[in-house]
């Protein structure tokens, strides 16, 4: 260090009196020797606090106020265009064994990753400041919540972390001079894709991550740590992280089902978990417990226990509107932080579904005035950042410390053709293939090609830390350690017609498919027996008071024997790279299905 450069004055926090560092003492003082911050900040998450970092980030550019009246404490961040998504061929499962990683992460030695990308932390810090996050993932109280400190450059990821986890003095609290936290290091780095990286190192249970400022990259809690991290401790430790929303869906006599369901990113977790029931009327209602994490143990009841390990929605803005998630809407109006969205005339966000077509006086995502020329106004993969507590749809059971019970998995994604609007598996087992078997076609939430149909097991292809052989595995293991394992669904709101158009108007009416599988799961509900599993008949459907042909609806629950054949066919392809490592029981319910689906073939029509 340079006589210039005294470096940081270390431990301005003396919470545990003798002079011995805690662990988190001594990992913040090395990442501080190596980043070379000019200034270490603690944060509380007190409101004081949050208001200096607003008013930091508000002379610095980082935040832009939008219109106090109707967005009171609301703003705007515009990220780097370069650094819009998450960027999977970015990301790293660092792992000692290769194998151990799997064939669909990409993987690095800890030793050689530390050696690339430590030189990117050394000195990435000089004259900013760096703050130390502490949070828990998971409620205050819970047995099953966990405490990771983030270490990060950005205003805007301690701002975010304050909304996204319990962020500050509860975690500082929870955690005592205990070491068992989850350390992440995030520096902003230069920003430059070719100086990007993000690292986990499930073994040792720490996160890398530099050269980004976005969403999933750079708030180390969300996918790095509750879903990378702590995918590989709950296969340790016999409990699941999954890439789930949880809802209660509530009936005419007051009775609340959970239900789980794993879409991956932008396939409408966030507005189906918030959804305003088309059938409130009747008696059914939707509530929220979480948008897009579930961490999941065995209970003492012997139900699948589930807690939300966020505080916070982190949603896709564009298609957002008061009729797809009014919730959202409602509870956006304050308190919220905006990214790469657009902004009107009067300071209000501003995205392309919102309401209303783009107006000529509007500020795009990148800061400058719109035309149609430019291109959608707010990026495709721009965000809102809630706390979850302002949706008037949150259960009053989000916080539960033990979890709410889990009596369905729903698994599903985009799909123009092949599923059917749902489907159930007909059994454990089977759904542990249904759910290994899915495929989406790709999102704006990640870089890359929109609109590629890939192979995406449980909604978890970018986020699973370690070999996805093993985590089918890990899935079969687990129903049987279940007094009362979820009924399994798969849905498929995306399917569209020969003219290309949606069949089903999701939404709202998503709730018909959901009162179908809670009278499955109670037994008093009709299905077909096909090849693929059990599809409702139409007339188990409540359909009363939707405009849909009775021809779309069955186009909707049609299986095609030959698209299955494809599918099974691609499915196999997917499931090769796994070689041996395959569990026996994936590979019998493919055969399984394949010989169904060739009876049925055979069957004389
Ligand atoms: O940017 S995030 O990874 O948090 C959003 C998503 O892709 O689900
Ligand atoms: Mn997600």
């Amino acid at each position: 260090m340079s006589p210039k450069d005294p470096g940081p004055a270390i431990s301005p926090r003396k919470c545990h009196g003798g002079s011995v560092s805690t662990p988190l003492e001594s990992w913040v003082e090395e990442s501080a020797r190596l980043t070379k911050p000019a200034k270490i900040v603690w944060c509380d998450g007190s409101q004081a606090e949050a208001d200096r970092l607003v008013d930091d980030m508000l002379r610095d550019g980082t935040f832009i106020q939008l219109n106090q009246k109707t967005f009171p404490n609301s703003y705007l961040h515009r990220s780097n265009p370069n650094d819009v998504a998450r960027t999977e061929h970015l990301t790293f499962i660092c792992t000692r064994k290769k194998e151990d990683a799997g064939p669909t992460n990409n993987w690095m030695a800890p030793e050689e990753a530390k050696d690339k990308v430590r030189p990117l932390f050394d000195g990435a810090m000089k004259g900013r400041t760096m703050y130390v996050v502490p949070y828990i993932l998971g409620p205050a109280t819970s047995p099953y919540s966990k405490v990771g400190v983030e270490i990060t450059d950005s205003a805007y990821v301690v701002a975010s972390m304050r909304v996204m986890s319990r962020m500050g003095k509860a975690a500082l609290d929870r955690l005592g001079s205990s070491s068992d936290f989850v350390p992440g290091l995030h520096s902003l780095g230069d920003l430059d894709p070719e100086r990007r990286f993000i690292l986990q190192f499930p073994e040792e249970k720490l996160i890398w991550s530099v050269g980004s400022g976005y969403g999933g990259n750079a708030l180390l809690g969300k996918k790095c740590f509750a879903l990378r991290i702590a995918s590989w401790m709950a296969r340790e430790q016999g409990w699941m992280a999954e890439h789930m929303l949880i809802l209660g869906l509530e009936d005419p006599t007051g009775k609340v089902t959970y239900m789980a369901a794993a879409f991956p990113s932008a396939c409408g977790k966030t507005n189906l978990a918030m959804m305003v029931s088309a059938l409130e009327s009747q008696g059914y209602r939707v509530w929220t417990v979480g948008d897009d994490i579930a961490w999941m143990h065995v209970g003492s009841d012997g139900m699948l226990r589930a807690i939300n390990p966020e505080s916070g929605f982190f949603g896709v803005a564009p298609g957002t509107n008061g009729k797809t998630n009014p919730n959202v809407i409602k509870a956006l109006h304050h308190d919220s932080i905006f990214t790469n969205v657009a902004m009107t005339e009067s300071g209000e966000p501003w995205w392309e579904g919102l309401d209303g077509d783009p107006q000529e006086s509007l500020v795009n995502w990148k800061g400058e005035k719109w035309t149609s020329s430019k291109g959608p106004a707010a990026h495709p993969n721009s965000r809102y950042t809630v706390p979850a507590k302002q949706s008037p749809s949150i259960s009053a059971h989000w916080e539960d410390p033990e979890g709410v019970p889990i009596s369905a998995f729903i698994f599903g994604g985009r799909r123009a053709r092949v599923a059917p609007l749902v489907y159930e598996a007909r059994n454990w087992q089977h759904g542990v293939f249904v759910g290994a078997m899915m495929a989406s076609e790709t999102t704006a939430a990640a870089t890359g090609a929109v609109g590629v149909t890939r192979r995406d097991p449980m909604a978890m292809l970018p986020f699973c830390g370690y070999n996805m052989a093993d985590y089918f595995r890990h899935w079969l293991d687990m129903g049987p350690k279940l007094k009362h394992p979820p009924r399994v669904f798969h849905v498929n709101w995306f399917r569209k017609g020969p003219d290309g158009k949606l069949l089903w108007p999701g939404y709202g009416e998503n709730v018909r498919v959901l009162k179908w599988m809670l009278e499955r799961i109670e037994g008093r509900a009709d299905a077909n027996d096909t090849p693929i599993g059990y599809v409702p008949t139409r007339a188990s459907l409540t359909l009363e008071g939707l405009s849909v042909s009775p021809g779309t609806i069955e186009e909707l629950l049609h299986v095609d024997s030959n698209d299955w054949a494809e599918e099974l066919d691609a499915t196999g392809k997917f499931f090769e790279k796994f070689g041996k490592r395959l569990p026996a029981e994936i590979r019998a319910e493919h055969n399984a299905l394949a010989e169904r689906l060739q009876r049925v073939s055979l069957t004389p029509k």
